[in-house]
């Protein structure tokens, strides 16, 4: 019965807290006596998860490629083709055979296409070239936004003999 009360009781104590915020201390004073003002302080919790997860979708999608090898005779980005939403950013995952990057070719990319990754890859070591990604976990992300429709072809350079290669379109 006691039990049953106490999330309404919460939610009332919670409603005088916001109600009476401007200093009325009989209303604190009653949050602090009461067990639920711990409970009525966690009850808005909810509320601030939603906040961030709705500015994450609001935010570009992710995409995650996997960077994949035995170090001696196979390589590969996995998966090695996928179709992606302009906007979308695609990260690039070392998880074994490094060291990995991802490079596409000038001539590969649609009109418009290299202009936007050059400003959609970080820290290229050459045009439309990302830097080596050394340890297993490091990650390279590159930005589709602005990307025109079309396929971006892109290959790992220090396994592009292994034939690392990559397709990527974007719808
Ligand atoms: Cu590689």
């Amino acid at each position: 019965m006691r039990l049953t009360l106490l999330p309404a009781l919460a939610a009332l104590v919670a409603l005088g807290a916001v109600a009476c915020s401007s200093g009325d201390k009989p209303a604190a004073s009653q949050a602090q006596a009461a067990t639920p003002a711990t409970s009525a302080a966690t009850t808005p919790a909810p509320a601030t998860p939603a906040a961030p997860a709705t500015a994450a979708s609001a935010r570009a999608a992710i995409v995650e490629v996997k960077m994949t090898g035995d170090g001696t005779t196979k390589a590969a980005f996995e998966p090695a083709t996928l179709a992606i939403a302009t906007g979308t950013t695609v990260r690039f995952l070392n998880v074994s055979g490094g060291p990995h990057d991802i490079a596409f070719w000038a001539d590969s990319v649609p009109k418009g296409g290299a202009a936007a990754l050059k400003k959609g890859m970080a820290n290229q070591i050459s045009d439309l070239m990302g830097p080596f990604l050394q340890q297993p976990n490091d990650k390279y992300d590159v930005s589709f936004a602005g990307a025109p429709a079309g396929t971006y072809r892109g290959y790992c350079l220090p396994h592009l003999a292994l034939a690392m290669k990559i397709a990527i379109t974007v719808k």
